[in-house]
Parts: C-alpha cells; sequence; structure tokens
C-alpha cells in the first residue's frame, strides 16, 4: 500500500493571506519578547527562532486551529492552551502529533502531512503562549473585492447544452482549487483558484452560481451559465473561514433569493453578510459573546455550520464554541434581528430533516445531536448518539419500523447511530436512538438518497492499515444486517459522498495527492467509473448542483 504523501502545500509557498496581513509578523516578534523577557509562563518554555515561530504559525493555522482554535482553548479537540501543555514532556506532544490519538486527531507524521522535525517544531510552539492573530474589518475586506464580470454583463441563459444541475463541485485541498465535473459526461469542465485549502462549495438557491470558500477566507462566486464555467467575482472577508450559505427565502416578507450569501469566519471571530451577485462585503456581524450554559465571554467563538432557513428570511448559524445557534434574519440589515438559541457545545456540522423543518447539528464535544426546529424558531431536544457525531448535512430516510429516521457517524469510534426524525407522525421515536451498527471505523461522513436502497458511511480516520481506504452500506430495508464493506482504494483515503442528479449514482474521493473520484452504481454497488487525472490532486468534498439546491441527502 502506498503511503499519503507529504502535502503538495510546502511552507514556503505560503499563502495570500499569509503574505497579505503583514500583522502576522508581528505576532512573531511579540511571541518572541514575551520569551525573551522572560513573562513565558515557566522557566521551561521552549524558545522558537523566528522563522521557526514563523513556520510554526503557518503549520498552525493550516492543520491544527480549525479543531483546538487559533487561541488554542479547543473544540473539536482539547484545550492545548501552553500552562497546560508545559506540564507534558515534549517526547509526549511529539507523538502524539505524529501518531495522532484514539479520540480522532489525525496523526499528522503518521499520515505524511508533517515531517518529524515539523512535528516536534509544533510541540515546541504549544508550549509557548497563543500568539493573537490580526482583526479584519470591512475595509480590509472590501479592499479584496473584485467584480470580474458586473451582473448586466452575465448571460441570461446557458451558453452550453450541458445540465449544470447534474454539475460537481469537487474541492481539489491541497492546491487550493475547485474543479467543475459534468456529472452526464464525468469531464472536467474548469477548474478554479479557489483559496488555501478550500473547504466546500454551495450552490446558489437557483442553482446558477456556485459559491466557494477557502480556508483562507477567500471567497468565488462561479456563474455555470458560461460556455465554461467562470469566476465572476471574489472577496476575502477572514483569515480563516470554514462556511458559506446563501439566502434562499421566497415568500410574504420578500423575495431574497440569491440576494446575499453569509460567510462564517473562524478567525476573527465573526460572520460577514456579502451582496449574493456581486460578493461586495456589506455587514460585519461578531461572534464574541458568552456560552449558552455557564454564561462566561468567550474571546473566540467561530463560526460553525450556516444553513438557509426555508421558513422565513433567515440563517441558522452555529456559533461553536458558545452552544449558541444563531438565526440571522436578513430581511432588514440595518435593523438586524437575531434570535439567539441556547443548544449544546462545541456545534459543528449538521443538516435539515427529509422536510426541511428540523435542523440536527452536532455538539460534538458532548457526543450529543442537538434538535432546533426553524418553523416555530426554536430549541427541541438534544440526545446522546456516540463518541464526538460528525454527520456533516447527515442522511435522512424511512426506517421499515420507525418510520422517517436520521443518522450521524462519528469521528471518535466506528459506529452509525439513527434516530427517529417524525414527531409529528412518529413521535414515539422522534429524537431517539433507534439502531446503532458498527461502520468500517471511525469516518467523517454519510450519505443517501431518497431513491436509494442504501447509506454509505467511510472510515477516514481509522488508523488501522487500509481500513481508511474502505467504503460501508448499509441496506435500509435490513439494516440490522450490518455493514457491507470493501476496499475501495489501495492508496490514500477515501473520503465523503455525493448522488448524481438521478440519484442513482454516488461519487466518492480518494483523497490523496494523486486523487481519484470513483463512482458507484447505487443499485448494484458496483464500480461504473473511476476519474484518475493529473489535476486531481487532493479530492475530498464534492457537491451536485441540484441536490445542494434541494437539500437532498
Ligand atoms: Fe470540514 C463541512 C469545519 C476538517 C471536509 N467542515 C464543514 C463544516 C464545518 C467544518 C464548520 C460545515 C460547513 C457548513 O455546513 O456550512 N472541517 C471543519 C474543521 O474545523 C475541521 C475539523 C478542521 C480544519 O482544520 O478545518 C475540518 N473538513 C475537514 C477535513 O479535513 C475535510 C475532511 C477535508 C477537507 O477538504 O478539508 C473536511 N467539511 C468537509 C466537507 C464538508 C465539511 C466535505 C461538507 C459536507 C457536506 O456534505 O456538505
Amino acid at each position: 500500500m502506498r503511503r499519503v504523501r507529504a502535502s503538495v502545500h510546502r511552507l514556503s509557498q505560503q499563502p495570500d493571506w499569509y503574505k497579505a496581513f503583514p500583522g502576522i509578523h508581528w505576532l512573531v516578534l511579540i511571541s518572541l519578547t514575551f520569551v525573551l523577557a522572560g513573562t513565558a509562563p515557566a522557566a521551561t518554555a521552549p524558545t522558537l527562532s523566528e522563522k521557526e515561530m514563523a513556520d510554526a504559525e503557518f503549520i498552525y493555522f493550516d492543520r491544527c486551529s480549525g479543531c483546538h482554535g487559533a487561541l488554542r482553548k479547543g473544540a473539536t479537540g482539547p484545550n492545548i492552551a501552553d500552562e497546560a501543555m508545559l506540564k507534558k514532556p515534549l517526547s509526549e506532544l511529539e507523538t502524539t502529533i505524529f501518531e495522532g490519538t484514539d479520540a480522532g486527531m489525525p496523526g499528522w507524521g503518521r499520515t505524511g502531512e508533517l515531517t518529524t522535525e515539523e512535528s516536534a517544531l509544533m510541540a515546541r510552539y504549544v508550549q509557548i503562549p497563543a500568539p493573537t492573530p490580526p482583526e479584519m474589518g470591512l475595509k480590509a475586506m472590501k479592499a479584496t473585492h473584485k467584480l470580474y464580470v458586473p451582473v448586466a454583463d452575465r448571460p441570461s441563459k446557458p451558453q452550453h447544452k450541458r445540465d449544470i444541475e447534474n454539475y460537481f463541485g469537487v474541492i481539489l485541498r491541497d492546491v487550493g482549487q475547485g474543479a467543475i465535473i459534468d456529472g452526464d459526461t464525468k469531464e472536467l469542465v474548469s477548474i478554479h483558484e479557489t483559496g488555501h485549502a478550500v473547504h466546500i462549495f454551495r450552490a446558489s438557491a437557483t442553482g446558477r452560481y456556485f459559491y466557494t470558500i477557502g480556508r483562507d477566507g477567500k471567497v468565488t462566486l462561479i456563474d455555470l451559465y458560461e460556455k465554461k464555467p467562470k469566476v465572476v467575482a471574489e472577496s476575502r472577508v477572514c483569515l480563516d473561514a470554514r462556511s458559506i450559505e446563501v439566502s434562499k427565502y421566497k415568500g410574504p416578507k420578500g423575495d431574497f433569493v440569491d440576494k446575499y450569501a453569509l460567510v462564517g469566519c473562524y478567525w476573527p471571530p465573526q460572520m460577514v453578510v456579502l451582496d449574493g451577485q456581486t460578493l461586495e462585503p456589506i455587514k460585519v456581524i461578531s461572534t464574541r459573546s458568552s456560552t449558552y450554559d455557564t454564561n462566561e465571554y468567550h474571546p473566540e467563538p467561530r463560526v460553525a455550520t450556516i444553513i438557509a432557513s426555508h421558513h422565513a428570511p433567515e440563517w441558522v448559524v452555529a456559533i461553536k464554541e458558545t452552544g449558541m445557534v444563531w438565526l440571522v434574519d436578513y430581511s432588514d440589515l440595518n435593523n438586524l434581528s437575531m434570535t439567539q438559541i441556547a443548544t449544546e457545545r462545541f456545534l459543528h456540522d449538521g443538516g435539515f430533516d427529509a422536510t426541511g423543518r428540523y435542523l440536527l447539528i452536532a455538539a460534538n464535544m458532548r457526543d450529543q445531536m442537538v434538535v432546533v426546529d426553524t418553523k416555530e424558531r426554536k430549541f427541541v431536544t438534544k440526545f446522546e448518539t456516540g463518541t464526538k457525531p460528525h454527520p456533516g448535512r447527515g442522511a435522512n430516510w424511512v426506517d421499515p419500523e420507525y418510520g422517517p429516521v436520521s443518522a450521524t457517524t462519528h469521528l471518535g469510534e466506528g459506529m452509525i447511530v439513527v434516530y427517529g426524525s417524525d414527531p409529528e407522525g412518529h413521535p414515539e421515536h422522534a429524537w431517539k436512538v433507534v439502531r446503532e451498527e458498527e461502520t468500517g471505523g471511525p469516518g467523517l461522513f454519510l450519505k443517501t438518497h431518497p431513491k436509494s436502497d442504501y447509506i454509505w458511511t467511510d472510515a477516514t480516520l481509522s488508523k488501522e492499515e487500509g481500513a481508511n481506504q474502505q467504503i460501508c452500506v448499509f441496506k435500509k430495508a435490513d439494516f440490522a444486517a450490518g455493514a457491507h464493506c470493501w476496499q475501495a482504494a489501495d492508496h490514500g483515503k477515501v473520503v465523503h459522498f455525493e448522488y448524481n442528479k438521478a440519484g442513482d449514482e454516488v461519487w466518492a474521493a480518494v483523497w490523496d495527492k494523486e486523487g481519484e473520484l470513483i463512482i458507484y452504481d447505487d443499485k448494484t454497488l458496483k464500480e461504473k467509473a473511476r476519474i484518475k487525472a493529473d489535476w486531481l490532486v487532493t479530492p475530498t468534498g464534492k457537491w451536485n448542483v441540484y441536490n445542494t439546491v434541494h437539500d437532498i441527502y
């Protein structure tokens, strides 16, 4: 078996945001001053050269801050502030960083992403105080805004014969690019520069555009009407980001379809409203606030999943560290109103039930799923599943015994947990765990389709040799029979699934420098096609336009 090669992204190729915000560099000096002035928390705090500090800061932003937070206060990963890390021997920290943990932390050295020297550097880095990254306000965001094609100059209908609704947007993670593939012909249609370690695509409510968000906060708007899809606008609105969503509401309170986009930042802790057609940044909403339970101020509440309500002109926004779900009303941005719903910490990813009314979000550090009613606009309940639930958008189907159900996989254990999600028709099972079965190992995503007989699960985080290259499916009609698994690849890690528009094909990615997309027939589970190409570098997430517009999962 081949091992995952070192990430394509080298330290010498720092992303634009790193160069564009020289404030990052003063952090180096401040941190060094702390250490040299002897104000570091203990005499044993290591010292780092300016270069080591710059390298470590970059690696931390790139690989660690997503789980541990820019200020290292913890979320999906534990608090790794310097005070606690100084109590641990350097050798133990090095091993953890290199090998990973059973709780779901990747072995950065084991998987080839960090060298032994880089793992050792990061062990020393976490023993010194966390530098605070700079802020970013509207003026700085507007300076990055580029409108390549004004709305009036865009075509009024598709300039090609392809079926846009069966386009797939595919993340090419380590090269910061997004590919668009024709789901009918499996041809590459276009490739776009979408930002450092680009995270997700979302289709606009009309399906005409794809929006992408890079981890560096770069947003792109890709027009699918063009003969070859074209980036018509871009902006950079955060230093660290994961989520984006559009406004979808059309109703008595107005027509907001594709009027706005909302970007959720990890740093600075804020969300940013942009014009949905031009990506001009309009409004910054800070998330600095207090935790739902202890009511203590948190300096870094990050924006996790965002999903547009179908019932009101609102975005449902998960505020990770405070455990609050904010309903952000976009109908009057000057007189902004928000409803803040107390749920559970630390919120991460989620999606709707089959009716589009209830939002199910993982509070993964509390091993719980929380349920929010977007029609009544209130908290419903929360319940335990397994170790660190991670549903992605989730999966909804009708169980022969329990009626409509939804499910999640887990970062911390190889288990799929199924719960009732039909409080009207099957109140006795609603929001209660009704089934659980072993998967191929700790995983990230599951997916199904209303027309499918199966639920697909990955085991991307499994540490067992080869297990992270497996796919396991469960039969809806006979779930208790357990998983049917097979080896889908002999290199890299298999991750994330998406259906085609017709709902009869499933696409999975082989996450590797020499990446692949495997396409299965959903009825026979047989491989139909395998896309291999030199442009297919580290593919991960993938989104079909039709399914994304209609919240089908
Ligand atoms: Fe993701 C969704 C955050 C690592 C692939 N990821 C999300 C969302 C958040 C998030 C908040 C929900 C967005 C939304 O709904 O608007 N992801 C994070 C992290 O903080 C984390 C754990 C660590 C990090 O440093 O970024 C992380 N994510 C990863 C990966 O390593 C993955 C597997 C590969 C990659 O490309 O980076 C990855 N995340 C995804 C995918 C989705 C996602 C494919 C969307 C799932 C969907 O079906 O819509």
